[in-house]
């Protein structure tokens, strides 16, 4: 399962990586450093294999390629790491600038990461509703919050966010965050279809000219033993026809294959998550 860790700088993404995997993983940062390039670790949490990514804050130039890079093209969940304490403009301002930089669908793959769990005097559903703006966000994404505390070894909160992070996956129906067309299954299959018709029609073309090239000399062969003294407009007939023919015939048959390959492709993709 592919993760990011997303929020603004200085607000506990690398603390939040290392809480997850039990383990001082990610450099965390002191007044004067900060995460500075995206950061991908492995690690098993619980029975399954976690791939996490650490990000620099969400101003940082690139961001969005980098990503791309390093998760091949897909996220299955975003955690948006925000501090808690009081909801100001510039942390809006970093949610705003994820939207922006991920486009608003990024909404349904993302759990909001509270950190600075210790610090909270109040249970925190009485802290969402202290601030409206907070309370918008949390809404904007579908009210799926989790609270850290960093400063903890608790594994139970692990535990729990990855129960929240399940069950979010299973209302987007295991779909994930495609970077160039943030897509769900029916364009993954679209995609697999068109890819699969494409390289099946060229392949069938390519087979269809040199079936219809043999076929024309066969036909030329003949033609030769009959009449040996043939007009050029003659011979050239049959080679054009073959040639047609099994450009045709090739090519038909190349979509036939192509999509029957893109749909059992399109399946198995389906199947697998
Ligand atoms: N008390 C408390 N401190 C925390 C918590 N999470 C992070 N911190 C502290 O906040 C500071 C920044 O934490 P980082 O995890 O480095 O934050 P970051 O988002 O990775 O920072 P950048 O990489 O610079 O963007 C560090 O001093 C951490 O010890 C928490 O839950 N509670
Ligand atoms: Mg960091």
């Amino acid at each position: 399962m592919e993760i990011v860790l997303v929020g603004k700088a200085g607000c506990g993404k690398s603390s939040s990586g290392n809480t997850i995997f039990d383990k001082k993983v990610f450099p965390i940062s002191s007044w004067f450093t900060g995460t500075k390039t995206s950061m991908r670790e492995s690690r098993t949490v619980g029975r399954r294999k976690i791939h996490l990514v650490d990000t620099p804050g969400l101003d940082t130039a690139h961001l969005f390629d980098e990503l791309n890079l390093i998760t091949q093209g897909k996220i299955y969940v975003f955690l948006l790491v925000i501090q808690l304490g009081k909801f100001t403009d510039e942390q809006k301002k970093a949610v705003e600038k994820m939207e922006n930089m991920f486009g608003e669908r990024v909404r349904e793959f993302t759990m909001i990461l509270f950190t600075h769990g210790d610090k909270l005097k109040t249970p925190i559903h009485r802290f969402i509703t202290d601030s409206a703006a907070l309370q918008q966000v949390v809404k904007n994404y579908g009210y799926r919050y989790h609270v850290f505390n960093n400063n903890s070894q608790s594994q139970t909160q692990v535990t729990q966010l990855f129960g929240e992070i399940d069950q979010m996956w299973t209302v987007i129906q295991k779909r994930k965050y495609c970077f160039e067309n943030p897509c769900g299954k029916n364009d993954l299959i679209k995609d697999a279809i068109n890819k699969e018709v494409k390289v099946g029609a060229k392949r069938g073309a390519i087979v269809g000219v040199v079936i219809g090239g043999l076929a024309a000399s066969e036909i030329l062969a003949g033609g030769a033993i009959i009449t040996p003294g043939a007009a050029a407009g003659m011979v050239a007939a049959p080679v054009v026809l073959g040639l047609g023919v099994g450009v045709v015939v090739g090519a038909a048959a190349g979509v036939i294959k192509g999509t029957a390959t893109g749909v059992s492709t399109a399946v198995s993709r389906w199947w697998n998550g």
